[in-house]
């Protein structure tokens, strides 16, 4: 597993520091669009997307880069359009919210929430007629399952079988509520566990077992031809949208913070690459590579040209 984890690492990496460089760049106002950080999140996006096979789909929330960034290893056009440039994923037009990649297999993340989950059950139920072998998973929050298109889709896709993969990314808050404020239920695993869709849960920052966690479900999944669920937890270090702490405002508890702090992924990850035997040395080499990467990407982001007006209505569905 030591090549294994160092690929975990090295995505976690490139999130992290991809994340932390928006935050040192966002207070000059170039970005124009809303950013919703995930810090603390890495270990799902790297270990779920690590997981799947390479011609698997995916589908995830406007908390996207992680999950972009652990797919296709890119910065380059995922910076341009955060800049809202022509060279951009979406010539610009799209912004952080709405990053994909069909032809790496992102074929879409969404500022409503819940809203992709249906659409990943139609894309499961194509791969089911199709017979392709195609898994889809499908990132989503707490607040998500607060929707009713979450159960109408969940029911759908026990009901016809498909070959989805849910994941459930608890991270306890939906904007400033907390869970407990809206869930009239004990436990979501217990509930969905009735259905005909077995469940994965952990709430482990470890990718590694992130990553065995999803291959066990895709393996199940792909002996029993079900729709699988994987029920994770996170702590997301920073406010809803934007690139500050929030625990001013008085609805989060720094100590919250600090206690999954001690269990960081991208700093847990590190610490296990040092105890195979890998020496700081190399991953310093190793880091200094990712930052030199997401500097030119962000220097040829800002010199590219801006969105084109003329093409406001090519690409987008419109009448
Ligand atoms: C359909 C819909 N309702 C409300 C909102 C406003 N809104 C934006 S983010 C959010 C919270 C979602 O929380 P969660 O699903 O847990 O995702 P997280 O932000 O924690 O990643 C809400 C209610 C929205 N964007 N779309």
């Amino acid at each position: 597993m030591k090549d294994a984890n160092l690929e975990l690492y090295k995505k976690m990496y490139l999130i992290r520091a991809t994340e932390e460089k928006i935050r040192q760049c966002y207070p000059d106002n170039e970005i124009k669009t809303p950013v919703h950080l995930a810090m603390g999140e890495e270990a799902i996006a790297a270990g779920v997307c690590y997981a799947l096979g390479p011609t698997d789909q995916v589908f995830a929330t406007y908390r996207n880069h992680g999950v972009y960034l652990a797919m296709t290893n890119e910065t380059d056009r995922f910076f341009a359009e955060l800049y809202g440039k022509q060279t951009g994923l979406s010539k610009g037009k799209a912004g952080s919210m709405h990053i994909m990649s069909p032809d790496e297999n992102l074929l879409g993340t969404s500022a409503i929430v819940a809203s992709m989950i249906p659409v990943a059950v139609g894309a499961a139920l194509t791969n089911q007629y199709k017979n392709n072998k195609r898994s889809v998973a499908v990132f989503f929050g707490d607040g998500a399952v607060d929707e009713g298109v979450f159960w109408e889709s969940l029911n759908f896709a026990c009901l016809r079988q498909l070959p989805i993969i849910f994941v459930y990314e608890n991270n306890q808050y939906a904007i400033n509520s907390h869970v407990s404020t809206r869930h009239g239920y004990r436990s979501l695993a217990g509930i969905v566990s009735r259905f005909d869709c077995p469940v994965f849960q952990s709430d482990t920052t470890d990718a590694e077992a992130i990553y065995h966690l999803t291959k066990n479900a895709l393996r199940l999944q792909a002996r029993s031809a079900k729709p699988v669920f994987i029920h994770l937890q996170y702590y997301r270090y920073l406010e809803h949208v934007g690139v500050n702490y929030d625990f001013e405002f008085g609805h989060r508890d720094k100590k919250e913070y600090q206690k999954w702090w001690k269990i960081d992924p991208v700093g847990l990850q590190r610490k296990k690459l040092l105890r195979f035997g890998l020496k700081d040395k190399e991953l310093i080499k190793i880091e200094a590579g990712i930052l030199n990467r997401i500097e030119a990407s962000v220097r040829s982001a800002k010199q590219a040209p801006p969105a084109n007006p003329n093409e406001l209505r090519s690409d987008v569905y419109y009448e």
